[in-house]
């Protein structure tokens, strides 16, 4: 059993991070940290199909589950990276329950959905066929990205549809959706993330966020506020951190002025 999906199901907390380089090396990487899933963001990068496969041969046996980000709410996207071996999806950008059904309905085989049959990554190139076949249901999560005011607005409908493990809210988008975009600590998107946390305790169903620049503040309140299906940072968010840190102590130790530095390059 996929221990991450059980997790999203018990409201248990996970914790994960974002791919958004197109290389398995980051994956290797990454997933030597200790994190439970890392999701490789289809949505706003050049990962397709066949980056986020050779995303999934650099976590396989290091712990992480492997999930996707998809490209959007649709059914193609979605079948490809589960049959590539996608764990889980987070289907970005769902605003009704309609959506959030369409969603679900990709991702699960008949009788419950219209997700096809092949032999492919997911299943050994068919040589698990049949397990696969009984068991991909209950393994792959379903994940629904809450992003937008009409999101918010609908959230109750939303946590309410059968097949959805969780929610996650994006806090970019969400904030650009109120015309603030970047202001992820307005009022407004706070309480956007209220509700939605609201409407998933009611439903008893996950409530997930992007904490996409991670401080020790910023997660601390995530995980006071209930958030359990937790991201943070992103591959890129970590390099350029780590490089600026690096950069700001070699700069102090060797007591050179970046200003004087660059003028006289
Ligand atoms: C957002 O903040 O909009 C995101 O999609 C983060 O992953
Ligand atoms: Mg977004």
């Amino acid at each position: 059993m996929n221990q991450v999906r059980q997790a999203l199901l018990d409201r248990k907390l996970t914790l994960g991070t974002w791919i958004q380089i197109n290389h398995p090396v980051i994956a290797e990487i990454t997933g030597n940290c200790g994190f439970d899933w890392i999701a490789a963001d289809c949505e706003h990068t050049d990962i397709d199909v066949a980056g986020f496969a050779d995303i999934a041969r650099g976590l396989y046996g290091r712990g992480p589950e492997p999930f996707v980000r998809v490209r959007e709410n649709d059914a193609l996207a979605i079948r490809q990276v589960l049959d590539a071996g996608a764990r889980g999806i987070i289907v970005p950008l769902v605003g009704t329950a309609e959506e959030a059904e369409r969603a679900v309905a990709a991702a699960r085989f008949p009788p419950e959905g219209i997700r096809g049959f092949s032999f492919c990554r997911g299943n050994n190139y068919g040589l698990d066929f049949d397990s696969y076949a009984r068991q991909a249901n209950q393994d792959i999560a379903v994940v629904v990205m809450i992003e937008s005011k009409e999101a918010v607005d609908h959230i109750d409908e939303i946590v309410h549809v059968e097949g959805i493990d969780g929610v996650f809210i994006g806090p970019y988008d969400l904030s650009g959706s109120h015309g603030i975009p970047g202001k992820t600590c307005d009022s407004i998107v706070r309480e956007g993330c209220r509700k939605v946390l609201r409407a998933c305790t009611k439903a008893r169903k996950s409530a997930g966020l992007h904490v996409v620049l991670p401080t020790p503040e910023n997660i601390q309140q995530a995980l006071n506020d209930g958030f359990t299906f937790l991201a943070v940072g992103a591959d890129i968010v970590f390099l350029q951190q780590a490089s600026h840190k690096a950069y700001q102590e070699v700069i102090q130790y060797s007591r050179r002025d970046t200003a004087t530095e660059r003028s006289s390059g």
